[in-house]
């Protein structure tokens, strides 16, 4: 805490910001501290690439980043770590093919309450998902990506994927 109000204080100096400047610059901060830049490696066990996502009632995944091979299964699991509902904070992992537009995705998946916000309509763009999950709750998925590249995940919780979204690097 007292690193990130040092850093706060350092970018104000820097940029010479007023009065008038600061909420945003400590809205900003919050933000970017909110956002996990862990990297993730898959376990290799018997010929599959085991991956655990945490996600918890801060809103937060425990990754940014999940490194994985192509044509090998991966068995990922998502546990919800923390007590919320999942009508109030509930939590999934979608994973977007490479040439998805994510913010026409993320859009659709608003407007898809009644099947726990996956859009129907849009399943040709997804990898694959988990189930929405409230507290305490965890679900695990097995699927292998055939191609290498770049694949977003993000919780299609509404309002979530602004800070629970990260990326698949698949080698
Ligand atoms: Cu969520």
């Amino acid at each position: 805490m007292k690193q990130s109000v040092l850093i706060f204080a350092i970018s104000c100096l820097l940029a010479s910001c007023g009065s008038n400047d600061s909420a945003d610059h400590q809205h900003a901060a919050a933000q970017t501290s909110n956002v996990n830049k862990a990297v993730l490696e898959a376990d290799i066990t018997d010929g599959r690439q085991v991956v655990v996502l945490l996600a918890d009632d801060n809103m937060k995944f425990n990754a940014k980043e999940v490194k994985v091979k192509a044509g090998m299964p991966v068995e990922l699991t998502l546990k919800h770590t923390g007590k919320a509902p999942k009508a109030t904070m509930g939590h999934n992992v979608v994973i977007l093919r490479p040439d998805v537009v994510v913010s026409d995705f993320v859009e659709r998946a608003n407007a898809a309450a009644a099947t726990d916000y996956i859009p129907e309509e849009l399943t040709g763009q997804i990898v694959v998902h988990t189930r929405m999950l409230g507290g305490g709750e965890s679900d695990t998925q097995t699927f292998t990506f055939e191609k290498p590249g770049t694949y977003t995940f993000l919780c299609t919780f509404p309002g979530h994927s602004m800070i629970m979204k990260g990326k698949f690097v698949v080698e």
